[in-house]
């Protein structure tokens, strides 16, 4: 066994402080058992814990470190805007940068309103097609995530799926009663649902790939078909990319797809691993927004510099370099090898995969929504996963969380994780 010692002293102290000794509940390793390490400094596709233990690492801070951790571009770019101050609450030049990046890169996203969260630039897109349209009602699809928001904690996805309690505690059922929750990859279900709810459905929202049950993909004319509803029952169609965007493509998965939404949510790599989020999408709905509109959306801290000068730097060194190119030919050899590995050992493992996002489940599959994710053995990938840590190599401690590599990665990284799981998948 790796000795955590000084991780288990921090994670006595912190259980003082914080509810479940972390700030995020999925930190906490209650999906797989046993506690966290703490990380003392990461950089490229490593992390070193407090202990002095190494893992070469596929969470990535659950999707930011796309170019790996400590990316120098980024570290440079931070240093420099620190020096000029942490925050204005006055306009910056980097908000109008990173406004002027994000269009350009999205085309769809004529306008754009930064903040804080993934979960605040979800909350705040569903306002705002509430408000655009008139409308209360909205549907989401089961397993999908899009942060605590109330009225998105409903047969969530991610941690509130893990916890084996998709609906929060918390949640007055009046601020989810116009949450219409349906499966995903099922267009019937989408076709009923406009039947009986006759023009009162604000809008769709949706991951254009599934990340928060561990990964699956959109069957063949599905996102075609939600775009087409839309438009004909005058709802809005959101494209949650708050994972998917700048991962799969320098548009994002509609670069990929060619389905063009009518709002977009951003996050995680557009801040280069600070707090960042971003939503934004046709001019005639954005300009709902205040202070042109009667739809509200307020941060202290929205557009911070230094969150715009890391997320530039991210960005520029994306659209740059030959990222994409690298991070899927790591992504095809870790399918390859691990599938191998999985069936040498006898193991049965569904491996679903986009570009550098991955997610192998315990299970036959195909794996192409939530019941199917569900029927995953959660026991034999806690094994697992604690079988690869041992091994140094770091899966993201959930079942249902997808896998993210990063461009800091090199084929050798990953031949030394596909022998890992060859031994760990032997042995569970
Ligand atoms: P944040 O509020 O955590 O920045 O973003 C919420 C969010 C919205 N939409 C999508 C598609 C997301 O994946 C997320 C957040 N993802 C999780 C990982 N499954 C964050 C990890 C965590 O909650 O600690």
């Amino acid at each position: 066994m790796i000795a955590r010692t000084k991780s288990e002293q921090l994670f006595g102290e912190a259980l003082r402080y914080l509810p479940g000794g972390v700030n995020s509940p999925v930190r906490a390793f209650r999906a797989v058992g046993g506690q966290p390490f703490f990380v003392d400094r990461a950089e490229g596709c490593r992390l070193h814990d407090v202990d002095g233990n190494t893992y070469i690492d596929y969470v990535g801070t659950w999707g930011p470190a796309i170019l790996g951790h400590a990316y120098p571009g980024i570290i440079q770019a931070v240093q420099r805007a620190a020096e000029l101050g942490t925050s204005f609450g006055v306009p910056n030049p980097l908000e109008v940068t990173m406004a002027r990046l994000i269009t350009e890169l999205v085309p769809s996203i004529q306008k754009v309103r930064l903040c804080n969260s993934g979960t605040e630039a979800c909350m705040s897109a569903i306002r705002l097609a509430r408000g655009f349209t008139g409308r209360d009602k909205f549907i989401k699809f089961d397993g999908c995530y899009h942060g605590h928001a109330d009225c998105l904690l409903v047969k969530a996805g991610s941690g509130a799926l893990t916890f084996g309690h998709p609906d929060s505690a918390g949640v007055p059922q009046a601020f989810s009663q116009h949450t219409l929750v349906l499966p995903y990859n099922d267009p019937e279900a989408v076709r009923a649902t406009f039947a009986a709810n006759p023009g009162q459905i604000a809008a769709i929202i949706l991951e254009p790939v599934p990340g928060n049950a561990g990964l699956y993909l959109p069957q063949p004319g599905y996102l075609e078909f939600l775009r087409q509803i839309t438009r004909e029952h005058g709802a809005v169609l959101i494209f949650d990319e708050v994972m998917t965007g700048f991962r799969l493509s320098p548009g994002g998965y509609q670069q990929l797809c060619g389905v063009v939404p009518d709002l977009t949510c951003l996050g995680k790599i557009i801040g280069g691993g600070l707090p960042v989020g971003a939503f934004g999408g046709r001019a005639d709905i954005m300009d709902m927004l205040a202070p042109l509109g009667p739809v509200y959306q307020a941060g202290t801290l929205s557009g911070n510099p230094l969150a715009m000068a890391a997320g530039i730097a991210a960005l520029d060194a994306l659209r740059q370099g030959d990222a994409y190119r690298k991070l899927e030919a790591l992504g095809a050899q870790l399918q390859e090898g691990l599938t191998a590995a999985a069936h040498e050992a006898g193991k049965t493992v569904c491996f679903n995969r986009c570009g550098s996002m991955f997610c192998g489940y315990f299970t036959p599959g195909p794996v192409f929504n939530l019941g199917d994710a569900m029927k995953s053995d959660r026991q034999l990938f806690a094994r697992y996963f604690h079988g690869m840590l041992e091994a140094g190599v770091y899966l993201a401690p959930s079942q249902f969380e997808a896998g993210f590599i990063s461009a800091a990665h090199t084929p050798a990284d990953i031949e030394t994780t596909v022998r890992a799981a060859a031994r760990v998948l032997k042995s569970i």
